[in-house]
């Protein structure tokens, strides 16, 4: 077992969860910053907690804000990671078109404060950024670690900006800085109004008699769908390298949303066409059509590999959401929210 530390941006998240968990399984003191709600985000933590006051500890909270720079620079000061998994993000593509100066604050400029701060500190940590096929956008596919970047939205933008200050860090400071380009990965803690989740949730409850209809907008673009519990194990890997690099992690494969929906409501024996109707409000201003990830270099050098496909992926979401409605299964997954949530409207 190692004793190393951890700091992990995000952790309320649903990869900061599933990183969280393998951490701490792995040994590691895990700390994570939360920001401050005025209802508990720790849902997808809470089967992790820890008293504190336990001498066995080893997880631990703290609160803390991307926009506070001071805040961040104290909190590396203190827990003096080993490991920083930076993965806190305004992270909605269609939410980045309505607030395109908070996702810059957050996703691209929280970036820079903590890695400002990791030079400030001057502490030999290692540092990864989470960088998204986002950043590709209009590039066609299949997508690489050399593709040329064309983003198509401010959180696109954002991680961009993220991904270039990392790369700068690395070569001007001589930092341990990678960037992990994830593509799109799910899980039954993926936030509900990510497309999976969305149309997971609303099969399990059209099955359940709950609801009548579900309302998408483009279900023609494509995305290379993975399973987020082996994503952070990609994470990990890129940190334990000899020298610091970036990575594209996906599963080589791609599906429409339609293809998505109707995995999820033939999983359920229904037809989907019977359910979905389209609405407008779901567009977005530009529409990122194609995303497929070449991950030959993360299987040569990390040795890792997708093992979850999305069909298998959209069977495990909806068996999730079928669990949690029929009051099985552990309560890992967040309460699902009623269709007229006024959030829900993304
Ligand atoms: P997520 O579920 O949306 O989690 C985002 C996390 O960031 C949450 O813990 C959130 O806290 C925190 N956060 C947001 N703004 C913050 C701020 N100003 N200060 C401190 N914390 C803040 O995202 P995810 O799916 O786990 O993704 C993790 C990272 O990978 C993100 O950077 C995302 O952009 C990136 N990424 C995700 C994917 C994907 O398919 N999931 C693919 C590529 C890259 P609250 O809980 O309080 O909201
Ligand atoms: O949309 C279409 C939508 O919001 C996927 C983030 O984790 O992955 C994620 O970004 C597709 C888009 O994810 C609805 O237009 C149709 O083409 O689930 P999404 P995303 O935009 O791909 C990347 C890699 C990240 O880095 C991001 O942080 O589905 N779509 N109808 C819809 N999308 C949503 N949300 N809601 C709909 O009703």
């Amino acid at each position: 077992m190692t004793v190393k530390t951890a700091l992990i941006t995000g952790i309320t998240g649903q990869d900061g969860s599933y990183l969280a968990e393998l951490l701490l399984e792995k040994g590691y003191t895990v700390h994570g910053i939360v920001r401050r709600a005025s209802t508990f985000t720790t849902c997808r933590i809470d089967h992790l907690y820890q008293d504190p006051h336990d001498p066995e500890a080893r997880l631990f909270l703290h609160y803390g804000d991307l926009t506070d720079g001071s805040r961040v620079a104290g909190l590396l000061e203190r827990v003096q990671p080993d490991e920083v998994y930076h993965l806190a993000a305004q992270s909605h593509v269609r939410v980045s078109f309505d607030e395109p100066l908070f996702t810059a604050d957050t996703t691209a400029l929280g970036t820079t404060r903590l890695l400002e701060a990791i030079r400030n500190t001057g502490l030999p940590c290692r540092f990864y950024q989470a960088s998204s096929s986002e950043m590709f956008g209009a590039s066609p596919p299949p997508q690489h670690e050399g593709t040329a970047f064309h983003p198509r939205s401010p959180y696109g933008v954002a991680k961009v900006y993220a991904y270039w200050i990392t790369r700068n860090y690395r070569e001007a400071y001589g930092l341990y800085a990678v960037n992990g380009i994830l593509f799109n990965h799910e899980s039954p803690r993926r936030g509900p109004t990510f497309v999976t989740r969305k149309v997971a949730m609303a099969a399990a409850r059209i099955k359940a008699g709950l609801q009548d209809n579900l309302y998408l907008g483009n279900l023609d673009a494509r995305r290379d769908w993975g399973y987020a519990a082996e994503y952070v194990e990609a994470m990990w890997l890129m940190l334990q390298q000899d020298s610091p690099d970036d990575y594209v992690i996906a599963t080589g494969t791609s599906y429409s949303v339609r293809d998505f929906v109707e995995h999820c409501f033939t999983h359920v024996g229904l037809d989907w066409r019977d359910h979905v109707r389209f609405d407008e409000r779901y567009l977005r201003p530009a529409e990122v059509d194609d995303l497929v990830g070449d991950t030959s270099k993360a299987a040569r050098v990390l040795g890792w590999q997708a093992r979850v496909h999305t069909p298998e992926l959209a069977g495990l979401m909806i068996d999730a959401e079928l669990q949690a409605l029929l009051g099985k299964g552990e309560v890992t997954v967040p309460v699902v929210p009623p269709p007229t949530h006024p959030l829900a409207r993304r």
